[in-house]
């Protein structure tokens, strides 16, 4: 599946005011897959298949013929689609706009395609294009609207990537028939017909080549001269830059970007699926892409009946409850100073004002905040529009924050702090007094091993991935600098993977050196290594070795530190 990505990062540009202010500031989207696919919801003729469900027809999942897939639309009729309700949904939720599969890898158009009668009103007994209602119900809601388009692949059209490779008369079919016939012209139809778009969402470029991809941007900007064009158009051409995986990157990246996740584990609806992120990881997972500069993209999968999954919908709902009780940690608002995560939440900036969004309220009543060079003028704890204050002290470059010994907020409590002027950081991660914190490879100096992105699949198409020092030679060091308030032991775990008993090192740089042998399993499981004293308040260097055991399947993914109390 590698190949069919296709090369689709872009240049990062700045933004321009005409074009993507709801996805510049909005920060929140709403992705539908819906088509054919969900009828089955990942079963067919009785059995699970496991994985994005709108992969089905693929050999590595059911591995259904064309003619037999096709013959689904005949019984497409989704009486419990809603547009209303789905636009209110997504407005409730928080989200700014709504992207939704106008056509996807099938090759089936859920919108009325006079291009290609394999279609949603053509085809099927419904015989409804749900598109002017979803369109016209966003617009109601003040949302934006927008369209996913599989440009390259289209498994059922003749030409095709991945698709029959000759037509109905049995003569060869190519791409640029494809292309000429169906592709193009549905791109002029979905940019036609359905009022201003705000993004138009291709992916999977693969190996397409770049005079297609022009032709098809270029007719986004003669219908759409506001609309985006997603980073998977592939050839540099898109906007704006879509990263993979379903995940959120843990380092600050710049230009514009977005993530795209689901609330489960699979694009389209799958029957077996209930493992739903609650509101809690939305908003982690939402308040973190915020935090690294993006845009979070979160998708629901509609049932073949054009249903919403319940839980779906309620984890939507309690998470855009807490948006609107605090919208400014959200929209608008810019990267953390800090570039990653703090061991208890995570940081948005508005001008010259730090949220502190609060996911693991500390046991203590402090707050510890590394690094914060910038002179605080106020701190409050707010709750909904109200507020009280919090005191606040400084030590060794920390600020130190009191807070009540119970969060004010179920799910995320915040803190607004108001700085004297612009937010000046020292981003070295600080081993919290209080709570654990984890530093993943990502950030360690290597020398004498690799560090590198490592990237599977878990099921059939979700995606995983992990940065990771491996290749370890014999003197090899993952060197971690951090920051440390409170003197004292500190208990020393790694989390890695690899083969057999492994031995690992870990020395405080100029101080204590510690090592132990534990087991390993080739799933990524923290370890104890023992505890290590930090004699002062200060900035150390922690250097992690290998010392014993397989070089080439051990790999580290992150370092944790937990006050030894
Ligand atoms: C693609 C599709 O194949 C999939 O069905 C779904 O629509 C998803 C949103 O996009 O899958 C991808 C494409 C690119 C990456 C990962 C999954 N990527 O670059 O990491």
């Amino acid at each position: 599946m590698n190949e069919m990505w296709g090369e689709s990062t872009v240049k990062l540009r700045a933004e321009n005011a005409a074009r993507g202010q709801l996805f510049d500031e909005g920060n929140y989207a709403m992705f539908i897959h819906w088509g054919l696919y969900s009828q089955l919801g990942n079963k067919v003729d009785g059995k699970t298949y496991y994985g994005i469900g709108e992969w089905i027809m693929n050999p590595r999942m059911a591995g259904i013929p064309v003619e037999e897939y096709k013959n689904l639309a005949k019984t497409f009729n989704p009486k419990k689609f809603d547009a209303k309700a789905i636009a209110k949904l997504a407005k409730d939720a928080g989200m700014k706009y709504i992207i939704i599969t106008s056509k996807h890898h099938e090759g089936f158009a859920m919108y009325h395609s006079k291009a290609c009668d394999f279609n949603v009103v053509d085809a099927t007994p419904w015989a409804k294009d749900p598109m002017h209602e979803l369109a016209e119900a966003c617009r109601a809601e003040g949302l934006g609207f927008g369209f996913y388009y599989s440009h390259n692949q289209d498994w059922t059209f003749p030409g095709g990537n991945r698709g029959p490779t000759t037509d109905e008369k049995g003569n060869p079919a190519t791409f640029d028939d494809y292309f000429v016939k169906k592709c193009l012209p549905q791109v002029e139809e979905i940019t036609s017909n359905y009022g201003p778009i705000e993004i138009v969402w291709f992916d999977t470029p693969g190996n397409m080549p770049k005079k297609y991809v022009q032709q098809l941007v270029d007719v986004v900007r003669k219908n759409q001269p506001n609309a985006l064009v997603s980073g998977r158009a592939g050839h540099g051409l898109g906007d704006y830059q879509s990263l993979g995986d379903m995940e959120v990157p843990h380092k600050n990246v710049d230009g514009m970007w977005e993530s795209v996740d689901t609330t489960n584990d699979s694009w389209a609806y799958a029957w077996y699926d209930e493992y739903w992120k609650t509101p809690k990881e939305i908003l982690r997972r939402l308040i973190a892409c915020v935090g690294r500069g993006g845009t979070y993209m979160l998708n629901i999968g509609p049932r073949g009946d054009g249903s919403v999954p319940e839980r779906a919908a309620r984890s939507l709902e309690e998470s855009g409850a807490w948006i609107r009780r605090y919208p400014q940690v959200v929209y608008a608002a810019d990267a953390s100073p800090w570039e990653h995560a703090l061991p208890w939440g995570d940081v948005t900036v508005k001008g010259n004002r730090l949220y502190l969004s609060v996911f693991e309220w500390p046991a203590g009543g402090k707050l510890y905040l590394p690094g914060l060079k910038t002179k605080i003028a106020s701190a409050k704890l707010l709750l909904g529009e109200k507020s009280s204050a919090v005191p606040y002290e400084s030590a060794h470059g920390w600020t130190i924050l009191g807070l009540p010994p119970v969060a004010p907020e179920k799910l995320v409590s915040v803190i607004e702090i108001e700085l004297a002027g612009e937010p000046e950081v020292d981003p070295t991660f600080g081993v919290d007094p209080d709570i654990g914190t984890e530093i993943l490879a990502d950030f360690a100096s290597v020398a004498g091993a690799e560090l590198s992105q490592k990237r599977w699949m878990e099921k059939f198409g979700e995606w995983k991935s992990v940065h990771h020092v491996h290749d370890w030679t014999a003197d090899a060091k993952a060197t971690f600098e951090v920051s440390v308030l409170e003197p004292g032991d500190y208990v020393v775990s790694l989390t890695y993977a690899g083969e057999g008993r492994l031995v690992w090192g870990v020395d405080v740089v100029g101080g204590e050196h510690i090592q132990n042998q534990q087991n390993s399993s080739h799933n990524y499981q923290e370890f104890p290594i023992g505890w290590i004293n930090f004699p002062e308040p200060g900035t150390y260097a922690v250097a992690v070795s290998f010392l014993e055991g397989d070089p080439a399947l051990a790999s580290l993914k992150s370092i944790h530190f937990a006050p030894a109390r």
